[in-house]
C-alpha cells in the first residue's frame, strides 16, 4: 500500500527535509510513498494529483504546500474518498493539519534580539503567496509592537539563498542603521550573510541575522545560525502516524501543533 505525499519545490531545504522523514518513517510502516511536486499550488493542479493518485489506490495524502484556506476545504469535500492532512495552512482553515507553532518561535526571536539590545530591525519575510511566510511577519511585527518598535523595513524573498543575498543589500541602502536582520528561513539567511561577508560586516562590525528552520547545515554556516527549530523528523513521524489513523476513521479531524523553539548560536551578538 501506499500514502501520497504532494510537496512544495524539494530545491528547498525545509520540504525535502520534511520528505525525507516521511518517507523514512512511511517505510517502517510498509507503506511507499508517492511524491507530487506540482509547479503551482492552484485548486486545479492539486485536484490532478489527487485523481492520480485515486488511480493509483491511494486513501491518504499528506499535503505540504502553503494552500489557501478555502482551496484546503474544497479539496476536501470534493475528495472524500482521499484523507488529506495538510502541513502548510492557516489555523482557521477547518481542516486536518499538523503544523508548528510560529508565534513561539518568533516571539522568542525578536525578544532575543531585544535583549541583546538591538533597536533597528531588518524584517526579510518569505513570499508573500505563503501562508507561512505572511504567519511570520505578522508575529514578528506583533513581538516588535509589544516592544515599542515601529521602524522595522520588511522586504520579500522567495526562500532561496539568492533572493536573500539581493535582499540584505536592499535593506541595508533603504535603512543604513539595521543592527539586526530577522530572516523568515535558514536558506535565505545563507544569502544575508554571504552579502554582510561581502560589505565587511563581520567580527565588530557584524549585524546580527536569525534564521528560521533549523535545517541540517545552519550549524555549520559562517557564523554559525541562531534560529527558530522546527523538527522536521517529528514532523514526518506524526504525519504518517496521523494519517494512518485518520485512513481508519476518515471522520476523525486531526489538528495537532508542534512546538518551535529559539537556538541561540553565534550569528546574533
Ligand atoms: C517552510 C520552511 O520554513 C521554508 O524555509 C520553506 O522551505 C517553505 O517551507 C517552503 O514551502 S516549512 C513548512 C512546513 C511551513
Amino acid at each position: 500500500p501506499s500514502i501520497g505525499l504532494i510537496t512544495a519545490s524539494l530545491t528547498l531545504h525545509a520540504p525535502s527535509q520534511i520528505a525525507a522523514a516521511i518517507k523514512s518513517h512511511a517505510s517502517t510502516r510498509q507503506l511507499e510513498v508517492a511524491i507530487a511536486m506540482p509547479a503551482m499550488a492552484d485548486y486545479d493542479s492539486l485536484q490532478a494529483r489527487l485523481n492520480e493518485f485515486r488511480a493509483q489506490n491511494i486513501r491518504g495524502a499528506i499535503i505540504n504546500l502553503p494552500l489557501e484556506g478555502s482551496i484546503a476545504e474544497k479539496l476536501v469535500s470534493e475528495n472524500p474518498d482521499i484523507c488529506c492532512l495538510f502541513l502548510d495552512i492557516s489555523p482557521e482553515t477547518n481542516v486536518s493539519c499538523v503544523r508548528f507553532d510560529h508565534h513561539e518561535g518568533c516571539g522568542a526571536c525578536v525578544s532575543h534580539l531585544w535583549a541583546l539590545g538591538h533597536r533597528h530591525f531588518g524584517l526579510l519575510a518569505g513570499p508573500e503567496s505563503s501562508v507561512s511566510a505572511r504567519m511570520r511577519l505578522s508575529s514578528w511585527r506583533e513581538a516588535l509592537h509589544r516592544h515599542g518598535v515601529s521602524n522595522a523595513v520588511t522586504v520579500f524573498g522567495d526562500w532561496s539563498a539568492a533572493s536573500g543575498w539581493r535582499k540584505a543589500f536592499e535593506l541595508l541602502h533603504q535603512y543604513p542603521r539595521i543592527s539586526a536582520i530577522v530572516v523568515a528561513n535558514d536558506q535565505m539567511a545563507l544569502g544575508v550573510l554571504s552579502a554582510l561577508a561581502q560589505l565587511n560586516r563581520t567580527g565588530s562590525r557584524a549585524i546580527s541575522v536569525t534564521g528560521y528552520d533549523d535545517t541540517a547545515d545552519s550549524l555549520y554556516f559562517q557564523p554559525p545560525l541562531t534560529t527558530v527549530a522546527q523538527d522536521f523528523n517529528t514532523l514526518g513521524k506524526r504525519a504518517v502516524e496521523l494519517l494512518i489513523q485518520q485512513v481508519d476513521a476518515p471522520q476523525m479531524r486531526i489538528r495537532e501543533l508542534l512546538p518551535t523553539r529559539l537556538v541561540v548560536r553565534q550569528s546574533t551578538w
